[in-house]
């Protein structure tokens, strides 16, 4: 019989999924290890010094006069403190010998690379700044970014930066009315574009976009264009304007200023499930500081011998914080891809960790499960044993894809680190330190040393080892977001007003016997069953833990029995046939086996993709908007939209 819905999020989230295996840390890592245990108690003693011995990591051109000033929610890290990011991502590592060590190798999807040294890299960034000024950029003026995967993507973020003007990168894969309604909210001026990237196999348009973007913003004063893949372009004179007629031109000589540690450094928009989207603004000093030191603590980077790949977009914000700041703050040595994984084969990504030796990548789990997808013997024609450190990011890992990737590609011997973080925190959150803390499938298991990220219940108190419910932070942390572009309010209301004082992640998560976290997803997926809370993350990761199984999506569907019932999307693997009536009740029971009975999903179909963003988050609300016979939704966001018109053709065949 039915029970009666409750509000989502009412009682804890369902603890279903259980998981027992756990990884400790390599001998040698842990031996050798850049953090070691006491980081946690030395930060939990004095948050604030924690913070503070951090910043020093930076080069400043004046010290700060306080380390926090927190007036909830607006917080300033190192209020009087000046400094410049480019500079610290750039001059300071030439200055101090290191101009020929490289910043970027950079692989082209067609195969064609370039390697850029930090010396090669300052000299472009000057010479693009001076460009923009003469464009007439000014310190505080948007630019934005409509960029494919080349380095000249990170030298104009790096100009920008050093010159004080906010960038704007939006997703080379983003529609025309997505780059518009974001070049109208920033009030960008300049927008910094290609002639076109390659992206499996094609040479997409981008300057066709801006154009069509730009007719009717007569806010963009001038279009700054590379030429990558040589295509036609159409060219208003006096607006546009060639990257190597402006840019080659200028000196190499440019005398950064100091900007203030709380001058605003980006704005990067969150995709937004529903309304417009949010346009999360990051700074300076405490930005900096902390996507330096986690990219150093939670990689183990070691800048010297490190070859480090985020297998990533710039457009989202892993790419800003774990390709371009955090690598550079630290002068490390970066691979740069240009394409997709398949381009022009299966096994490319592999191809590229032998061919440049890279000991540290760090992906999303959608990859991870493509990956699995196109079968293990794929990843198995490669030597990969550089690999020392795998990161995971944008989604929950599945515990089948967790220890896929830790066996196919890490070897059963390279550390996996899950990490959990949003573009509004700017940098890891919670993220095992690979040295300390032992991995489990999963988990993302402890809040960094100096972050107060916590799980609490419905009433905003903590929960107890084996409870549920919400992620929160208790204490502000250096890179948090300072606000969204232009409406403080919405600020206030989506992040701080669900709890008094707590940020308010929007996900749930679970704290297991051990104390250690799991995130479960967005609480707006959960899904509500006959007055029970399920995750979606725990349905999705026990049907992926089906042989037959690579990729799932689950949503809960409108039911006149149950509130919501449970239907699940499913991406077969390579061998595994067609699927079929067989197939959808071995699922069903499967989950059934796996969650119990109350999780079994309603109805199960088979699809060949699944939709995405560009950080291969699955949009559920599209999938949910299938099952309940829905006209779609906004689908701009969308890495691919055609994907919708296939699942929703797959709809007669529900079973
Ligand atoms: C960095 C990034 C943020 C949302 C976040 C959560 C999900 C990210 C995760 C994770 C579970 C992880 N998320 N990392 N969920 N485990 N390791 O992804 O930023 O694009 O803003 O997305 O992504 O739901 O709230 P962003």
């Amino acid at each position: 019989m039915a029970e009666t819905p409750q509000e989502p999020g009412h009682e804890a989230l369902s603890n279903l999924l259980q998981e027992s295996r756990s990884f400790p840390p390599p001998a040698d890592l842990a031996a050798n290890a850049n953090v070691t245990a006491d980081a946690y108690d030395e930060a939990a003693a004095d948050p604030q010094a924690f913070w503070e011995k951090q910043a020093h990591r930076l080069d400043w051109s004046r010290q700060w006069d306080s380390v926090l000033e927190w007036k909830p929610p607006f917080a300033k890290w190192f209020d009087g403190g000046t400094l410049n990011a480019s500079v610290n991502c750039v001059d300071r590592h030439v200055a101090a010998g290191r101009g020929d060590k490289v910043a970027y190798y950079w692989e082209g999807e067609p195969g064609d690379t370039r390697t850029i040294t930090y010396a090669q890299l300052k000299d472009e960034v000057c010479k693009t700044a001076n460009a923009l000024l003469q464009l007439g950029v000014t310190k505080g003026d948007r630019v934005a970014i409509y960029m494919p995967m080349i380095p000249e993507t990170v030298i104009a973020m790096l100009a920008c930066a050093r010159i004080g003007a906010p960038h704007m990168v939006v997703f080379g894969g983003f529609s025309v009315d997505a780059l518009g309604s974001r070049l109208d909210d920033s009030a960008a001026k300049v927008v910094v574009t290609a002639d076109g990237g390659y992206r499996r196999g094609k040479a997409s348009g981008l300057k066709s976009a801006v154009d069509e973007a730009v007719r009717d913003r007569p806010a963009v004063e001038h279009v700054l264009v590379v030429r990558r893949t040589g295509q036609e372009v159409e060219w208003t004179e006096g607006r546009d304007v060639w990257w190597h007629e402006a840019v080659d031109a200028q000196s190499p000589e440019h005398e950064a200023e100091p900007h203030d540690a709380e001058h605003p450094l980006y704005i990067m928009y969150t995709s937004g499930t529903t309304a417009k989207p949010k346009g999360i603004l990051h700074t300076t000093g405490g930005y900096l500081t902390q996507v330096s030191y986690t990219h150093w603590a939670v990689f183990d980077l070691k800048a010297e011998t490190d070859v480090f790949w985020t297998a990533a977009d710039i457009g989202w914000v892993t790419g800003h914080s774990y390709i371009v700041y955090g690598p550079l703050s630290n002068g490390a040595t970066s691979v740069m891809y240009e394409g997709t994984p398949d381009t022009p084969h299966k096994g490319r990504f592999w191809e590229v960790v032998q061919k440049y030796g890279v000991t540290i990548a760090y992906m999303a789990p959608t990859a991870i499960r493509t990956f699995m997808k196109w079968g293990d013997d794929i990843p198995a024609q490669y030597d990969m044993s550089t690999l020392r450190i795998l990161g995971s990011v944008g989604e929950p890992i599945n515990p089948e894809a967790y220890m896929w990737y830790r066996k196919h590609i890490g070897g059963d011997r390279a550390a996996v680190v899950d990490t959990w973080w949003q573009t509004e925190t700017g940098a890891i959150m919670v993220s095992p330190l690979p040295g300390v803390t032992a991995g489990k499938p999963g988990a993302a298991m402890r809040p960094l040393p100096g972050i107060g990220a916590d799980v609490v219940d419905d009433e905003g108190v903590s929960v107890p080892d084996g409870g549920g419910g919400f992620m929160v932070v208790r204490e502000p942390w250096p890179s948090m977001l300072r606000g969204i572009w232009g409406d403080p309010q919405r600020y206030k209301d989506t992040y701080w007003s669900r709890f008094a004082d707590l940020y308010f992640a929007g996900d749930g998560a679970k704290r297991d016997q051990d104390g250690d976290l799991w995130l479960l997803g967005r609480v707006d997926d959960v899904m509500l069953v006959s007055g029970h809370n399920i995750s979606t993350t725990e349905v999705e990761s026990a049907l992926v833990s089906h042989p037959k199984i690579a990729e799932s999506a689950v949503v809960g569907a409108t039911d006149p029995v149950t509130g919501q019932a449970i239907v699940a999307f499913v991406i077969l693997r390579g061998s595994a046939g067609d699927g079929g009536a067989d197939l959808v009740k071995e699922l069903r029971d499967h989950v059934a086996g796996s969650l119990g009975a109350i999780a079994k999903p309603r109805q199960i179909m088979v699809v060949p993709e699944l939709p995405k963003t560009r950080s291969g988050k699955i949009m559920r609300r599209l999938l949910r908007d299938v099952a309940e016979h829905r006209a779609l939704g906004d689908v701009s966001t969308l890495t691919d939209s055609s994907v919708m018109d296939v699942i929703s053709a797959k709809l007669p065949d529900a079973k």
